[in-house]
């Protein structure tokens, strides 16, 4: 999350397309050694790591995630998995999880961890692979490789060179998670775990609806963040937050930790906007186990939350541009309501900076960035008061899409994207964020 990388390049050239085809010209690129093609959407960022680069992406309606050369871009495996059966209709409403994941293909931004790669798919599961791929033959208690061919593979699927090894897998479909719109998480290794945000959601109909109190989750008890054995995949922890009950849209925040004192903690934004930390697991428990909190802080302030009567967590979608009966009675999306947290919670010297947003499709959200005491956090909104003015601070912008007058500033570059949500991680390297 922190780098002390430095001489990293101030700026680059994308480069444009040789009309003649065959990708981008080389020659009209600036700071690019190689330029490799993906799929037709990318929402993930690479990995690098060993000298290869890990990369999820979309084609022909499958998730796809390539490993790459890190010298030359050439491709050494590939990841293929193909769209999940799912209800188009939950409770007699449309389920949009039916619809997406096969145009946005594998968010998830890939962990590498010594000679494994975690990977989140678009169809709900948690993935470990081989960083070598099937050319040092079919590791793992997984065998069923043909179905994650990027191409119908010889009978068993085995021992092809260029495709991926799956080591183990396991469904968080089976947990009885039911996402909106996408699963995404960027895993975290720590010790023999692997932490995942289930990416649990709501999801219903937003766009055309004007009955929004059916917009509840459809997997309430569904768990948030889980816990898997790093080897094998068997889970081994989850949380009991009852984050649905305020959920927004969706948990789509990746976890991150942190050592501070004698307490390794677990930080990950919540689908409600608040910020949580649990207890890392010190030991691989025998059976399933419940994580324990450390402390949670709501990083919506009040006067976020107030808008006359209406409840803005039932009524989410009243900014959208999409609905007639928008709050401020424009149908322009302008109107800036509560924000989730999308954003990876970054932990640094005993402290955690995290932003809010959120999904502006649905209308923009307010937001701001905090840092927190990563020991104590808070406990309440009258502890989000103190952590503004004493141990944290905070910076907020006045205009939806900005954050921060004081010196942060984040906005979309040119006046193309006027107006379009920035969906990118954030990283901190030499001080700066
Ligand atoms: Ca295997």
């Amino acid at each position: 999350m922190v780098s002390e990388e430095k001489g990293l390049p101030e700026s680059f050239a994308p480069g444009e397309k040789n009309p003649k085809g065959g990708g981008i010209d080389l020659a009209t690129t600036k700071n690019v050694k190689w330029v490799a093609k993906l799929g037709t959407m990318s929402c993930s960022t690479p990995a690098v790591a060993g000298g290869k680069v890990f990369i999820g992406t979309a084609s022909e309606g499958q998730g796809v995630l390539l490993c790459l050369d890190e010298q030359t871009g050439k491709l050494l495996w590939q990841l293929t998995c193909p769209p999940r059966d799912v209800p188009k209709v939950i409770d007699g409403r449309k389920f949009w999880f039916s619809v997406f994941p096969p145009t946005l293909g594998i968010c998830s931004s890939p962990a590498v961890d010594g000679d494994r790669v975690y990977v989140v798919t678009q169809r709900c599961e948690v993935l470990c692979l081989d960083v070598n791929g099937l050319t040092n033959g079919n590791d793992g208690p997984f065998q069923d490789e043909k179905h994650y061919a990027s191409k119908p593979s010889k009978e068993t699927g085995a021992s092809e060179a260029g495709e991926a090894d799956v080591l183990w897998l396991f469904d968080m479909w089976d947990l009885g998670v039911r996402p909106a719109d996408a699963c995404n998480c960027s895993v975290l290794v720590h010790g023999d775990m692997v932490y995942v945000c289930t990416s649990n959601g709501v999801d219903r109909d937003a766009d055309a609806s004007k009955r929004d109190e059916f917009r509840k989750p459809p997997a309430p008890l569904a768990p948030n963040l889980i816990v898997l054995q790093k080897k094998t995949g068997r889970l081994v922890a989850t949380d009991e937050e009852p984050i649905a009950a305020g959920m927004l849209h969706g948990q789509w925040s990746s976890p991150s930790l942190g050592r501070v004192g004698d307490k390794t903690l677990v930080f990950l934004g919540g689908g409600d906007g608040a910020c949580y930390a649990w207890e890392a697991l010190s030991s691989v428990p025998e059976k399933p186990v419940k994580l324990k909190k450390a402390w949670s802080l709501d990083c919506n302030p009040p006067e976020y939350k107030v808008f006359g009567d209406l409840d803005l967590i039932t009524h989410y979608s009243r900014g959208d541009r999409r609905r007639k009966d928008t709050i401020i009675g424009k149908n322009d999306g302008t109107f800036a309501g509560m924000s989730e947290i999308i954003a990876t919670p970054v932990f640094h010297n005993d402290r955690v900076y995290v932003a809010i947003g959120r999904d502006p499709e649905h209308g923009r959200g307010r937001g701001a960035l905090w840092c927190l005491d990563a020991g104590e956090g808070a406990r309440g909104p009258s502890r989000a008061v103190s952590a503004r003015k004493g141990s944290g601070f905070r910076v907020q912008g006045s205009e939806p899409g900005r954050v921060g007058p004081e010196g942060f500033r984040v906005q979309g570059s040119g006046a193309k994207n006027e107006g379009s949500g920035i969906r990118g991680q954030g990283a901190m390297a030499l001080k700066r964020l």
